[in-house]
């Protein structure tokens, strides 16, 4: 099958040449001109959004508990700058795809908390009818392309999504989200090789929180650097401080503008941390209660958020208590609508069967 001439294709060739100032080095610092400060509108907003992800994952926990949600069900809780930072860089109609852990970035897109507890209860009002789960929701008018489940092929169809988007001379960027387990997977690279030969417009997004299940990184990788993961293709990367928003942001907007201008893909390390186990059945034998206290205690993105909007005046606690009161709402709403919703007809067992 002949190839698509991509650089006519798509009306990137003028841009990428007059976009050759990056200012990223591959495993080299964020040297971004974006300041990490933000105004108090991006401030608030990102503590809003945060808290909606956390209280949101923490009544989904409650409802496994409780045996309303079955299968699979891995918490985002921690990890919610990582997203969020990244949500605010991008515009509407960039696409977002990630593995199973994937409930935060569903709600960062816009999609509704109560179709996303629906489907994680099985209800007829979830994502997928009911019949997905936690690890299968899309949402084609938020541009979310799940939820995946085999560790590393969202890397693959995202890098997919990114060529869809040069074959058809859009400027929109595709944004692929995957753990540091998922970068030791060979299609990761067969995927970085395409998306550089093409320059394609991908952002690739390791979600370093340090274990992949049990197993942490020192013990399972040989270069925990995983923003040099591209340089044998040319594709920069750089490390960013997963645990506070603004670094987000700021490297988001880089990165985001360095694929618009056709400069091709980019990867972002972003170091961050899980504080619940893997999934829901977790020994967590393999790290301290220390190690996660400390993180919590030292580094939580929503807390950082909140001490700032505080310091800085620009918040106060009724104000707070008043926002947090409303993100209970919305949450606990939507677990009302997930238990009482019925379950999908038996005749659905027949739909959306590719055959
Ligand atoms: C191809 C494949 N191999 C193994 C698994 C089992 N598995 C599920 S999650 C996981 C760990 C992945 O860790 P990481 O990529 O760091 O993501 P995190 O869970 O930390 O978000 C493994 C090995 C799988 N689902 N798919
Ligand atoms: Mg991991």
């Amino acid at each position: 099958m002949a190839l698509p001439n991509l650089a006519s294709a798509s009306g990137r060739k003028t841009a990428a040449k007059s976009a050759n100032k990056t200012s990223f080095k591959s495993g080299g610092e964020f040297t971004g001109r974006n300041s990490l400060d933000f105004s108090k509108d991006e401030d608030l907003h990102a503590y809003r959004e945060m808290l909606l992800i956390r209280r949101f994952e923490e009544k989904a926990g409650q409802l496994y508990g409780m045996g309303f949600i079955g299968g699979f069900c891995h918490l985002y809780i921690g990890q919610e700058a990582v997203v969020v930072g990244m949500q605010m860089a991008q515009k509407d109609g960039d696409q977002v795809i990630t593995a199973y852990r994937d409930h935060g970035h569903m709600l960062a897109t816009g999609m509704s908390a109560r179709g996303v507890m629906a489907e994680l209860t099985g209800r007829r009002g979830g994502y997928s009818k009911g019949k997905g789960g936690s690890m299968h929701m899309f949402s084609k008018e938020k541009h979310f392309y799940g939820g995946h489940g085999i560790v590393g092929a969202q890397v693959s169809l995202g890098t997919g999504l990114a060529f869809a988007n040069r074959y058809r001379g859009n400027d929109s960027v595709s944004v692929a989200y995957f753990g540091d387990g998922a970068a030791n997977q060979g299609q990761v690279y067969e995927s970085f090789n395409m998306a550089a030969l093409w320059k394609l417009p991908i952002v690739y997004i390791v979600e370093n929180n340090r274990y992949a299940m049990g197993t942490s990184t020192s013990r399972a990788t040989a270069q925990s650097n995983y923003s040099l993961r591209g340089s044998g293709f040319g594709i920069p990367g750089i490390q960013v401080d997963g645990m506070d928003v603004r670094a987000v942001k700021a490297a988001g907007d880089e990165a985001m503008e360095h694929c618009r201008s056709g400069n091709g893909p980019i990867i972002l390390e972003m170091l961050t941390y899980r504080y619940r186990g893997h999934s829901m059945s977790d020994p967590a034998k393999y790290r301290s209660k220390d190690e996660v206290q400390k993180m919590r205690s030292e580094h939580d993105p929503i807390e950082q958020v909140r001490k700032r909007l505080l310091d800085k005046g620009w918040s106060n606690e009724d104000e707070l208590k008043g926002i947090d009161k409303d993100i209970r709402d919305i949450v606990s709403d939507s677990a009302d609508f997930a238990q009482a919703d019925p379950e999908p007809d038996a005749s659905e067992l027949y739909t959306d069967i590719l055959l």
